[in-house]
């Protein structure tokens, strides 16, 4: 049996700077997907005749910590971020003025009957099977801002698992 080599094979330095630039490229991709918020699942609740408002839902993730800050669409007059809560036995919901919190590494679920995009002063009718345009603003933890736009389909109930999976664009 061969005694295991005492001094490590020696690496011309060449490959050892195109190592480090690979690694250096993987590194600063990394941190641009840990800036970048995931959203998954999102839909929106289809409208019948003369329904002015409606509600978007959707997963969000956040690697470093964000804030959902803003939405806006074109096809409402106002969208706004809400919650509802139970008060006493009365069920409320209001605009998060702050916006919605997304703690690093875990998952904010917009669903019915917790945090949801309302969607008011509808300009058309959301039809089921169609989709709508949404814009989300978030903070970084740094305090940079960053919009990404998705397509948001249009249901009338909510998806089943991740099939609409759906990555930001920047
Ligand atoms: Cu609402």
């Amino acid at each position: 049996m061969k005694p295991f080599p005492s001094r490590p094979t020696a690496i011309p330095a060449r490959l050892w700077r195109k190592a480090a630039a690979a690694l250096a490229i993987t590194l600063l991709t990394q941190a641009a997907l840990a800036q970048a918020v995931v959203v998954t699942n999102a839909w929106a609740r289809a409208t019948v005749q003369g329904q002015m408002a409606s509600g978007a839902f959707m997963s969000l993730t956040s690697a470093g910590g964000a804030r959902l800050k803003s939405v806006s669409s074109p096809v409402a007059g106002v969208a706004q971020v809400h919650e509802m809560r139970m008060e006493g036995d009365v069920m409320k919901m209001q605009a998060l003025d702050k916006g919605l919190e997304l703690p690093a590494g875990k998952t904010v679920e917009l669903k019915p009957g917790g945090y949801h995009v309302m969607l008011m002063d509808l300009k058309l009718p959301l039809k089921k099977d169609s989709s709508i345009p949404l814009t989300l603003v978030f903070v970084d933890a740094k305090g940079v801002e960053s919009k990404t736009e998705i397509k948001v389909p249009v249901r009338t109930m909510p998806p089943m698992g991740g099939m609409n999976a759906m990555h930001p664009a920047n």
